[in-house]
């Protein structure tokens, strides 16, 4: 039945006093958003009961996505959208004399992720429930998301995210299935009086993980899937032993920040206490929801798949093991087979220090039965390997090495498949980073490229690009991203590129309007919108960016009467807490900002923006007003990109190497229609392997890079504190380990082209068209659908039932 705007308004008024006990009109903003919410989450609650009955019901096989990151960003306007209500109470709310918009502000965003990994995983929850597979999310539910991030004299200064103050109305807290988990002590195995070997404990830390449960809402089927996000608690029968609020710390420290300080050990054990107590609360859950199945053991992979997203849940595979052999008393062969072909790893990065390896003692310390059960995986692996393989292969695939396990060579090691996000970086997976493993299991190797959902990204971030969409290629788009295509037809239809243009304009007037109340700045909304955000990292190479920002501000400066394409640079990043250089480049670019933005000789030529604590919410605003995408990491080092796709399918053009994701950009929309500069991933490679790189050299050789690179240490940028020294000495003095200073000659020129191209408005939007109508193969639903068909075997739900 469809909800009219009457009995909406009705029924939000009666929630309203229902929880307040006075009249919305005295309502506050967050106390009105809090109604909204729990109404939306009342109404959807139908579809969530019956859709977990169904589940069980028809027995289907279901997903569990594994991740110690999501990013769902708000869910208020997402979720009234996908169940088809956002018109009828964006009209109600109007004649009760609000907006959604206002509402919406009041609600937090959680930051329970750093960047593409977490949003990857809300996207893909997204896509699961819109395309109805059974899916799960498993992760955690931090106390405190990501840091704030404050600019203090352009500091990057972190404050706590309190995401949970004022209530998380999405949220179900469900104290019927908890679960125990079992840190340290001491662990022994026993024969019981059945026979069967049972690991007994003694001196655990015992801790009550507590699941709250999210709907993901699936787009108008009906369909809701489950997020579970788990929260540690004291048990309830040992709150007796913890007198004072010190003794209780060790228990809540654990879900209480995303990312402990990894610069001491006590930061890093906590991290390891997290993974585990993430990965045992969910597979425990998994494995006591399959027996409401009533089938056997064995067929436990035909029910359930298993996702592990990065190394961080790699523990699944021991603590599976562990609970099939102490608990379930299977063979060992049998609780391999079954966790095997259950499991299923994707690796984001080829960044080594990203690739997790912990301390054996820690883990022995800190899991004794999960590390005598690694131990075995890799004893029997070693045994296995190497009559085969030989001695070299094996010790370079050995999940323990030099006294740390390698949760990479784990996670390949229990999985049946291993999948990078992109080809390129499935590539260098196969070919460098894991490339014995591809020679021992070539079948297990795949590729998945990223995809992001246009349900967010582009219906509700672009109302203004949809409504031109919907009017020129009608509305299955939206259903069907293919036909998104059907736009391209619209190249050379001067009325459709007056449209798009205008549609552009006034998400660039919006988000100019947005910057001027927030930070002051009076920004150009015909100048070119050029848009880098993502975390800040040297491998990004958001100080290449900043380096052409000051080659730029010195042209202006000395040739004043030149004819600049006017040029609004914004940023959008946050760098880890611990990570010193990129809060140098941060502080440089903020302290370049500073000093053009109040140059009276610049003017409209050029202004640097730097947002405040990036995250989903803003870049919903600022991605539909992008005109270029920045996409300028080194080859191979980026190992797909997100930000890439929504800003393509916004009508931005990509300004890019040949890495990630920018590579398929370049299959599909063509080289002529974006901008590409810089070393190939290939030549990286052949630049490395050479190890002849002289950074100084191209310094001292190119004097239009050395004017630019003296900018950074001869005062030109007031407010530094040796800032521009550390970057100017990583570069020149320390050989420039992501070669900026090899690149930048070609990134120089690139920007040239995208002047010139700007200043035919026409053409620009033509191509930015053809950037929109080539943007489907990115969609999240395509590339869930290739993971359901091809890794999990999970059917959509319709089709299990009928099967
Ligand atoms: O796959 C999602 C996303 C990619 O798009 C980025 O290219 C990649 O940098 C990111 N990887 C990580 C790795 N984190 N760890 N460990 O965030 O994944």
């Amino acid at each position: 039945m469809t909800l009219t705007v009457k009995a909406f308004i009705k029924e939000f008024k009666s929630q309203f006093q229902s929880m307040y006990a006075y009249s919305y009109k005295e309502g506050s903003t967050e106390q009105l958003y809090n109604a909204l919410g729990l109404y939306i989450k009342n109404y959807l609650s139908r579809n969530w009961k019956e859709t977990k009955e169904d589940y069980v019901e028809n027995s289907v096989k279901q997903v569990y996505y594994f991740s110690m990151e999501f990013l769902p960003g708000r869910q208020l306007e997402s979720n009234a959208y996908n169940l088809g209500l956002l018109d009828t109470i964006k009209e109600g709310l109007n004649e009760m004399g609000m907006s959604l918009e206002e509402l919406e502000e009041a609600e937090a965003d959680p930051a329970l992720g750093n960047g593409g990994l977490g949003r990857l995983a809300s996207c893909f929850m997204d896509s699961l429930a819109s395309l109805g597979v059974p899916g799960n999310g498993n992760g955690i539910r931090y106390q405190y998301g990501l840091f704030k991030q404050k600019f203090v004299d352009g500091y990057q200064v972190e404050l706590p995210e309190n995401w949970l103050r004022y209530r998380n109305v999405w949220e179900t807290r469900n104290d019927k299935s908890t679960c125990m988990v079992k840190f340290g002590g001491n662990v022994w195995l026993e024969k019981n009086h059945l026979g069967y070997m049972e690991a007994k404990y003694e001196n655990t830390l015992n801790v009550l993980a507590v699941p709250y449960d999210t709907p993901m809402v699936g787009y108008r089927n009906n369909v809701v899937n489950n997020l579970r996000l788990w929260s540690a608690e004291i048990p309830v029968e040992e709150e007796e032993n913890y007198h004072t609020l010190e003794a209780t710390e060790p228990i809540k420290e654990i879900t209480q920040v995303l990312y402990p300080d990894d610069s001491n050990y006590e930061g890093r054990l906590l991290r390891l206490k997290q993974e585990y107590f993430m990965v045992s609360a969910g597979v425990q859950s998994i494995l006591r929801h399959y027996k409401k199945y009533n089938l056997p053991r064995k067929n436990i992979p035909d029910k359930v798949a298993i996702h592990i997203n990065d190394t961080h849940p790699a523990l699944v595979i021991p603590e599976m093991m562990r609970i099939l052999l102490d608990e379930e008393h299977l063979s060992w062969e049998q609780a391999w087979e079954i966790t095997f072909k259950t499991c299923s790893y994707t690796n984001h990065t080829i960044l080594r220090e990203a690739l997790e390896k912990w301390p054996i003692d820690m883990m022995k310390d800190l899991l004794p039965r999960i590390y005598m059960i690694i131990e075995e995986i890799n004893q029997r692996f070693v045994d296995t390997t190497a009559p085969i393989y030989g001695d070299r292969i094996t010790w370079q695939t050995a999940i323990l090495q030099n006294g740390v396990v390698n949760m990479a060579h784990l996670a390949v090691i229990g999985s049946h498949s291993i999948n990078g996000v992109a080809k390129l970086h499935t590539e260098i997976l196969m070919e460098d980073v894991l490339k014995d493993f591809f020679e021992l299991y070539p079948e297990r190797f795949n590729n998945k490229t990223n995809g992001i959902t246009q349900r967010r990204w582009m219906h509700l971030a672009n109302p203004g690009l949809t409504r031109l969409l919907d009017e020129k290629i009608g509305e299955e788009w939206k259903k069907n991203p293919s036909e998104l295509k059907v736009f391209k037809g619209f190249e050379q239809d001067e009325k459709t590129i007056k449209e798009l243009a205008k549609v552009k304009f006034e998400n660039k007037q919006r988000l100019a309007d947005y910057i001027e109340e927030l930070q002051g700045i009076k920004v150009n909304p015909k100048a070119i919108f050029d848009v880098q955000i993502k975390r800040l990292h040297a491998y990004k190479r958001q100080h290449l960016n900043m380096l052409h920002i000051l080659y730029r501000y010195l042209d202006i400066k000395e040739n004043p009467s030149k004819d600049f394409v006017p040029r609004v640079f914004i940023f959008g990043a946050k760098a880890a807490p611990s990570y010193m250089y990129a809060k140098q480049i941060i502080k440089v670019i903020n302290s370049l900002a500073e000093l053009i933005n109040n140059d009276p000789d610049v003017g409209d030529k050029l202004k640097v923006v730097f947002f405040e604590n990036y995250g989903v919410s803003l870049a919903e605003k600022i991605i539909p007003a992008a005109d270029i995408s920045e996409q300028i990491s080194l080859a191979s080092m980026e190992a797909s990109g997100t930000s890439n796709m929504k800003l393509m399918a916004n009508g931005a053009l990509t300004l890019a190497t040949l890495d990630g994701a920018n590579i398929e950009i370049k299959d599909f929309v063509g080289e002529e229609n974006m901008f590409i500069f810089g070393l190939s991933s290939k030549e990286v490679y052949e630049l490395k392997a050479a190890g002849n790189y002289n950074s100084k050299g191209i310094y001292e050789s190119n004097e239009k890079l050395r004017h630019t690179l003296d900018a950074l240490t001869n005062d030109t940028i007031p407010g530094l504190n040796g800032e521009g020294y550390a970057v100017f000495d990583s570069l020149v003095n320390y050989n420039d380990e992501y070669f900026v200073l090899k690149d930048f000659e070609s990134y120089i020129k690139a920007q040239e082209k995208v002047d010139a191209l700007y200043r035919n408005t026409d053409e620009w939007t033509r191509k930015s068209l053809l950037n929109i109508a080539s943007s489907a193969p990115f969609s999240a639903d395509y590339t869930i659908k290739r993971y359901a068909d091809d890794i999990w075997k999970v059917k959509q739900h319709s089709e299990q039932k009928d099967s």
